[in-house]
């Protein structure tokens, strides 16, 4: 909340108390079950920008307390999406400031009849959001890429109109997850009074704007507040441990009975496999369907359900579907392992990223990306630079990718304690978030802090440490790229992941370095360490259609070759047994700001933005076939062979 005041006092506002925030973070993804009820909120909403010299005005006439046309000239704006690019207008595209929506929406009458509490949940509003209830605030967030979260029971009026007004506000700060610093320009010769930019340390364009679906939805009045999820293995057993907790919103119902809760355990098709009694517990499962990677089993990302309910002392039930997948993830000094088994992670670096929607959530987007993941032979990928959608993670529970879910803390540096706490709450809000899906193999604390500064030292074993603590089921990471040397975030690290750009940022053009100077650079890792380690990026720009050969900067065949020639080197990096996964920059060509050294985007990816194939896409394939069919059993290479070329 610090930050959120420090933007305030940085545009000129003045104003809620920090007191003011009731919200719980993160929770349950609004699902419907007998005893819930979901209403989206997405479509089409109202929209307004606070002038950029006038940051305040919206909160100081109060543009909250009515319909937000009544305040002046509004235009029509898509939830889920970033705002930037669905209109032809310039200043909207590169908006630096708060943005205002409002909609409204009728609550039922039987809700109330029925005496249900009601929850507002938005997936995500980048990056600081106020949002205000029929006129009054409800609740504020800080950081754009998870779940915001406030109950409204008694905010709505059942059977009527309810006007929901959010404020967004995507300016960075030197204390922001991530970062960022706005820079005023203060010759008056040469830029206009108070003119000012924003600047920040990562290459992606900061699209702004409610980019995740907007819900209300309805529990019992004794409600699931939470469910931990943690499985095991025992021969062809599985063990699924169980910690439910629940509310009530009727003090004299908060302690329930012991035995209010009880679970009953569905296979993939619905069947019934057990029941179990008690909030804390586990569940054996005889012969389990384990969860495995795409690939790596015939049939991958099996998911059981847990029908969770629990009872109030009139024996009213509030129902969850809780999917399980059960698995589990091991490391040690070389290796990881899920169920067991080494995995090798070959996958990609990404971004939520398309034209026309920029960040939003896009339903045929994420088919197509699963769908061209699975045709590379990818078994993996990184939410590269903050936590992705839920409705992306629940994709890659069900189709077995897994995932290193890193947070927005992207290329950090100065390392102070408002910072790190503010980062140690992004942390908790994630693992809260994620920390049931079996996709989720690993946590990624951060990518390319400035971790050759001493401080990065107890930065990190501070937050790597409060990440540990919030689940001590999968490793921790973060991904690095200063030397080996002099760095001091690795050794708080459970593996270590580098990004590194051979024969790009540095010896362009000398594709014929790359095997030499990786294999040194990643054993050095190893030694240094004594952990696994893997590279996280590596890859070239190239410009669908360029083509030159001999292969030349920029061409689709010189970012092939640079791939070929870093494939020499992971061969080599694997034999010696503790190199753990390859996954390229960039999955897609996606949006930077306007700059002279990024040609109308960053064009490391191997499909174009709009998802089709260059020259690079065909390459890896084939390698991440061969990989799959070279890693895995006889039956794993018949199901990859089936895959049509
Ligand atoms: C890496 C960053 C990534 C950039 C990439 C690049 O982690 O976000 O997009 O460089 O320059 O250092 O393409």
């Amino acid at each position: 909340m610090g930050t959120l005041i420090a933007i305030f006092a940085l545009l000129g506002f003045v104003g809620i108390e920090a007191a003011a925030i009731n919200s719980t973070w993160g929770g349950l993804y609004p699902r419907e079950s007998a005893s819930r009820e979901v209403k989206s909120l997405d479509g089409l909403w109202n929209f307004r920008l606070a002038p950029l010299q006038d940051p305040d005005k919206g909160f100081r006439e109060e543009w909250y307390s009515q319909p937000l046309s009544l305040s002046g000239p509004v235009i029509s704006m898509a939830v889920p999406s970033s705002y930037n690019d669905v209109t032809q207008d310039k200043d909207l595209r590169d908006h630096i400031g708060w943005a205002w929506y409002d909609r409204t929406f009728i609550v039922p009458q039987r809700w109330q009849a029925d005496k249900q509490r009601v929850v507002l949940r938005l997936g995500s509003a980048h990056y600081n959001a106020m949002i205000y209830l029929n006129g009054k605030f409800l609740t504020a967030h800080e950081g754009g890429h998870l779940p915001v979260m406030a109950e409204i029971t008694t905010g709505v009026v059942y059977g009527q109109e309810n006007l929901i007004t959010v404020a967004i506000n995507n300016t960075l700060t030197p204390t922001t997850v991530p970062q960022g610093k706005i820079v005023y320009k203060n010759d008056p010769t040469r830029y206009p009074d108070g003119y000012f930019v924003q600047e920040y340390n990562f290459d992606f364009t900061n699209y702004a704007g409610i980019h995740r679906p907007v819900y209300i939805y309805t529990t019992p009045r004794t409600y699931i507040d939470d469910i931990v999820v943690t499985t095991d293995i025992d021969g062809t057993d599985g063990i699924i441990s169980y910690n439910i907790t629940y509310e009530s919103l009727d003090a004299r119902k908060t302690s329930l009975r012991a035995s209010g809760c009880s679970i009953k355990l569905l296979d993939k098709n619905g069947a019934h496999v057990k029941s179990a009694m008690g909030c804390v517990g586990s569940i054996k499962v005889e012969n389990a369907t384990l969860w495995w990677p795409y690939l790596m089993d015939e049939n991958p990302g099996y998911q059981y359900t847990m029908i969770v309910a629990v009872s109030d002392e009139e024996g009213n039930l509030d129902l969850y579907p809780q999917k399980v997948g059960i698995r589990v993830v091991g490391w040690n000094s070389t290796t990881l392992t899920i169920n067991g088994v080494p995995a090798y992670l070959r996958g990609c670096g990404r971004h939520e990223d398309s034209d026309i929607r920029g960040k939003g959530v896009d339903y045929p987007l994420i088919v197509k990306d699963f769908s061209l993941l699975k045709w590379l032979g990818a078994n993996s990928f990184r939410t590269s630079h903050y936590p992705y959608a839920e409705e992306i993670m629940d994709m890659a529970d069900q189709e077995g990718i897994m995932i290193v879910d890193e947070s927005p803390a992207v290329g950090l540096s100065g390392f102070g304690e408002e910072l790190m706490n503010n980062h140690i709450t992004v942390m908790k809000e994630l693992v809260r978030r994620d920390k049931n899906r079996p996709s989720v193999i690993m946590w990624s604390v951060g990518n390319e802090p400035v971790s050759n500064q001493p401080a990065a030292k107890d930065y990190f074993r501070s937050v790597v440490g409060a990440t540990r603590e919030a689940d001590s089921t999968r490793p921790v990471t973060c991904v690095l790229n200063k030397g080996a040397l002099l760095e001091f975030a690795a050794s708080s690290l459970d593996i270590i992941l580098v990004n590194r750009y051979y024969s790009w940022y540095s010896d362009t053009g000398h594709l014929e370095i790359i095997e030499q100077q990786t294999i040194t650079e990643f054993t050095e890792w190893h030694l240094l360490h004594n952990k696994p380690v893997m590279i996280s990026e590596y890859g070239a720009g190239s410009i669908a259609g360029f083509h030159q050969d001999p292969s030349f900067t920029w061409t689709e065949e010189y970012q092939a070759e640079l791939m070929m020639n870093n494939f020499k080197a992971f061969d080599s990096l694997r034999s010696k047994g503790f190199f753990i996964g390859e996954m390229i920059w960039n999955f897609a060509d996606f949006a930077t700001p306007m700059g002279a050294t990024r040609v109308a985007g960053n064009k490391k990816g191997i499909f174009t933005r709009n998802r089709q194939p260059k020259l690079a896409a065909h390459f890896l394939r084939s390698r991440y076939l061969s990989l799959a069919n070279a890693t895995n059993t006889e039956t794993i290479s018949s199901c990859a062979q089936n895959i049509r070329f």
